[in-house]
Formats: C-alpha cells, sequence, structure tokens
C-alpha cells in the first residue's frame, strides 16, 4: 500500500483543492515513497490565511514567552523519542545515510528546537538615553507570519532553522517544503501538533517551486520570506517578495575554498577535507568543494586523500556500514555527470571517480570524485556541483592561496588547515566568507551564526542573530513632561 500524505493547513489534513497530488520517490532505490497533495496558489492562499489568523487571534503570539518556550520543549521532547523513526524517514526520503540523519542532522534539529526553546523568554528590547522628560524603550515583536522555503538536501534541519526562531518568537509559519523531499516535514508538523502547538500556527503546502513556491513569496499576507535554495531560485524568490515589499533572507550555493597549508596536520587535514566534500553526498552549500593544497605538501597530502577517498563504501543509506547514499535524483545526478564531462574537456585530470558505482542498486548512485590539475577559471572550479565532486588546486604561499581563495561569486563557507595560530587570524580575516573553519570543516553549531556573503545570500540562521530576522524593532517615546501627562 503505498501512503497517501495531505496539506497540512490550520491544524487539519486536508485535499489541495484542485484534487491535484505528485508521486514521491526514494532516491536509494526508486521506490514510491508516497502520493502527496499538490498545493496551488489557493492552497497556499489558505495556509497563509490560517496561519494570520493563528498569529492575529492567539494564543500563540499572545501566550507567555515561557509557556511557549515551554511548549517547544514538549515538541523537541516529542522529537527525541522519535529519533529513529525521523531519521529512517529523513533518510527514504532524500538518500541521506542512516547515520547522517541519526547521528547528525535529526540531533543537531532538535538541539536548535531546544536553543530557541530557551530564547523564547529572552527576546528584549531596550531603554535608551533619554532628556529626563521622556522616556525611549524599544520592543522586539515577531512579524506575523512567516513564509519558509526549503531544499531537499536536510529537509527537517533546514526548516528547523526557520519553524524554531519563529514560532519562539511568536510568529507563525507556512512552509513549502521540495518537491523532492515533501514527507519528513509533514511528519514534523504531526509531532509538534501532537505536543501542543495550537493550530494554524505551523501549515505545511508542499508543491511544485514555480507554482506553491511563487506563490507563498509573493503572497501579501506574509511579512517575510526565510529560503534556503539556489543562487538563481534566490533571486526569484526576490523579484516575488519585492512585489509585496516583504523581507526576505537568503541561504544560496557556494563553492568554498577548503586550504591546506603545509604546516598542517596532515592526518586531520585529509578526514576533516573528506568530511568537507563527501558529506551528504556532496549536497551541502558549505561544501568544501574547492580544495586549496600548498604546493610543499601537495604529494603527501594528495596521496592520503585520494587512498581514503576511494575507501568510502557507497550504497544503501539505511545500511549501517554506508558512507555515502545516493543523489537526490536523476536528473540531478544527470547535472554532476556533465560537470565532469566539462571538467575533462577543460583539461582537468580525473585521479578517481567520475561513474555510476556498479552496486547492483536502482538508485541515483555516483562515485566519490577527484579532479586535479584543476585551475581556478575552470567551469568546475566556479559552478556549484551539489555532488562528490572536488577540484583540487594548487597554491604557492598564504597571499596565493587568500586570492584564489576569494576568486568567486560564492561567500558562504571556507575552511584552512595550519598550526600557526598568527595565520589562522590573517586567514580568518581575508577570506570572504560567512564562516571561516579553522582545522575542522562543516561543522555546526546551535548557538554559531550561519549564512553567506556575495551571492550566496544574506542574513544569518542559527544563534541569537536570527531572532533579529524573526523580529522587528518598534520604538515607543513616552512624553514625560507634565503638561502632556
Ligand atoms: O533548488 P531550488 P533545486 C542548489 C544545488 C542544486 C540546485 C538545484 O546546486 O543542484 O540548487 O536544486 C523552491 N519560487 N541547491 O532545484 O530550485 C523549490 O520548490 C519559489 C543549493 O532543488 O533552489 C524548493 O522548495 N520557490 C542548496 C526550494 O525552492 C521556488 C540546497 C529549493 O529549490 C521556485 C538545494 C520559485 N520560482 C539546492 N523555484 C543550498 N544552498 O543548500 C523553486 N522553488
Amino acid at each position: 500500500m503505498v501512503k497517501e500524505y495531505k496539506l497540512f493547513i490550520d491544524g487539519r489534513w486536508v485535499d489541495s483543492i484542485s484534487g491535484k497530488t505528485f508521486k514521491s520517490y526514494n532516491p536509494a532505490n526508486g521506490e514510491l515513497n508516497g502520493i502527496i497533495a499538490e498545493a496551488g496558489a489557493e492552497d497556499v492562499d489558505l495556509a497563509v490565511k490560517a496561519a494570520r489568523r493563528a498569529f492575529e487571534s492567539g494564543p500563540w503570539s499572545e501566550m507567555a514567552p515561557s509557556d511557549r518556550g515551554r511548549l517547544l520543549y514538549k515538541a523537541a521532547q516529542k522529537l527525541w523519542e522519535n529519533l529513529d523513526y525521523l531519521a529512517e524517514l529523513e533518510s527514504r526520503d532524500n538518500g541521506l545515510t542512516i547515520n547522517e540523519t541519526k547521528h547528525i542532522a535529526i540531533p543537531a534539529s532538535i538541539d536548535v528546537l531546544e536553543f530557541y526553546a530557551g530564547l523564547a523568554n529572552k527576546i528584549q528590547g531596550e531603554t535608551l538615553s533619554s532628556p529626563k522628560n521622556r522616556l525611549n524603550i524599544t520592543i522586539r515583536e515577531p512579524l506575523g507570519v512567516i513564509g519558509a522555503i526549503v531544499p531537499w538536501n536536510f529537509p527537517i534541519m533546514l526548516t528547523m532553522w526557520k519553524l524554531a526562531p519563529a514560532l519562539a518568537a511568536g510568529n507563525t509559519i507556512v512552509i513549502k517544503p521540495s518537491e523532492e523531499t515533501p514527507i519528513s516535514v509533514l511528519e514534523l508538523a504531526r509531532l509538534f501538533q501532537e505536543a501542543g502547538i495550537p493550530d494554524g500556527v505551523i501549515n505545511v503546502v508542499n508543491g511544485y517551486g514555480h507554482i506553491a513556491g511563487e506563490a507563498l513569496a509573493s503572497h501579501p499576507g506574509v511579512d517575510k520570506i526565510a529560503f534556503t535554495g539556489s543562487t538563481d531560485t534566490g533571486k526569484l524568490i526576490m523579484q516575488a517578495a519585492s512585489k509585496n515589499l516583504k523581507p526576505v533572507s537568503l541561504e544560496l550555493g557556494g563553492k568554498s575554498p577548503n586550504i591546506i597549508f603545509d604546516d598542517a596536520n596532515i592526518e586531520d587535514a585529509v578526514n576533516g577535507s573528506l568530511f568537507g566534500i563527501y558529506f551528504a553526498q556532496g549536497q551541502v552549500c558549505a561544501a568544501g568543494s574547492r580544495l586549496f593544497v600548498q604546493e610543499s605538501v601537495y604529494d603527501k597530502f594528495m596521496q592520503a586523500f585520494v587512498d581514503k577517498a576511494k575507501s568510502i563504501r557507497v550504497g544503501n543509506p539505511l545500511d549501517p556500514t554506508t558512507q555515502m547514499g545516493p543523489q537526490i535524483s536523476a536528473e540531478h545526478l544527470g547535472k554532476i555527470e556533465k560537470y565532469v564531462q566539462l571538467g575533462l574537456d577543460e583539461g582537468a585530470k580525473l585521479v578517481i571517480g567520475g561513474s555510476r558505482p556498479d552496486i547492483g542498486l536502482n538508485g541515483n548512485y555516483f562515485t566519490p570524485t577527484i579532479f586535479e590539475n584543476v585551475s581556478n577559471e575552470m567551469t568546475i572550479a566556479r559552478e556549484e556541483i551539489f555532488g562528490p565532486v572536488v577540484s583540487v588546486i594548487r597554491f604557492k604561499d598564504e597571499e596565493d592561496a587568500l586570492i584564489k581563495a576569494n576568486d568567486t561569486i560564492y561567500g558562504l563557507a571556507s575552511g584552512v588547515w595550519t598550526k600557526d595560530i598568527k595565520r589562522v587570524f590573517r586567514m580568518a580575516r581575508g577570506l570572504k566568507a560567512g564562516t571561516v573553519y579553522v582545522n575542522t570543516f562543516s561543522m555546526l553549531d546551535s548557538a554559531a551564526p550561519f549564512g553567506g556573503t556575495k551571492q550566496s545570500g544574506f542574513g544569518r540562521e542559527l544563534g541569537m542573530e536570527a531572532m533579529n530576522m524573526y523580529t522587528e524593532t518598534k520604538h515607543v517615546w513616552v512624553d514625560l513632561s507634565p503638561q502632556a501627562l
């Protein structure tokens, strides 16, 4: 029996008004995961209205902040109790390995929820210095209805990055998951409802980007759009949101440099760089996909890096011994193959991989791939491939590394491996990116702001900073002069 999934609007499970559905497949084996109600603009409208009513009439936005935090903690508890279930669901939805979902993505998502549950009653305004006859204060208020548009690479985690701070601040939300991964976010919403989050506070409308996504981004009843996805779609979303002049936060693509200096601990650098590119099958916006290796340590580093990359076990993501699962879709696999061909055409040397592995599974699998003799000008060093393909580029010295690393339209993450503390700070200042990892890569902390510069977007998710995106400042000016009161 194939499961059918509905839209989640105003606390109820409903069909789309058009009655349309679409199918969702498991990328690991091509099996049908479910039949999904497909939202059109009219369903998005209902969801936004439900979220508006829930915001305006309470109880969510008017609840004591401690009570709101307590309910979010309750939801977090529910998610911990369902960790195994969510981890498997997420794996089936998008192909992340069970180790990645169970030990990294889902626990990290719950950690984010707990972080913001704790912040719900710590949102503060200020008392400003004022003359004696005046009181100036600021209040931080929720914005209203948040529209969240999320991609397929970490459906639950990237939803939580928006959902948790939005709700902690008293907003309500309409979530549009990716059409590639429509199921796990629905189950997330169901668990929040079971934890007691009131109807209409969370709504989930699955559907296609150019229909449901566009309708949400341009809806006049939405007060802010939070988006994670490709740079091209980010530009469309900004245009759509501009119709009603709504603020947007955009977490977009990357081509992050990962720089290995010759004084680095090579074993750590090898392991960290492998994680940096192959974690989540390379489908990570922050992936260290441009690997800069200093000439003086090049051969030593590359030998160990290539050897270990060769040993990565690609296979069924639900098998706990698997280290790399499938790519999200056949279409995405085709895109990666095109980039491999482009790399060869432009003269890069394919060291390993570049093909579909022969593992007897009917999924979208690709082998860990390494290109060397790459120059920073080649297409494979400039465009986001979003797969397990790393471009290795040699550099001479610190200055050379910095110039090459920053020569990109993106600025999401960057990595530096060195034991020289002065160099650490020189590089940390010099790299134009939202995050600089030092002697590590692709780490996340709920308290640490995450986001990009340049065409990797703007706005910072996570940490205290995200609260600024989900609240706005109101200034209250009280005239205290005797004749005024
Ligand atoms: O992303 P999209 P796709 C990159 C990666 C990947 C490429 C394409 O390079 O190969 O993007 O992936 C919704 N109005 N990243 O096509 O299009 C869409 O339905 C409103 C980087 O999946 O950005 C989905 O919910 N919404 C990335 C969400 O946008 C629209 C993560 C993301 O889809 C829309 C994923 C529209 N016109 C892919 N068109 C990262 N930064 O982590 C689409 N959507």
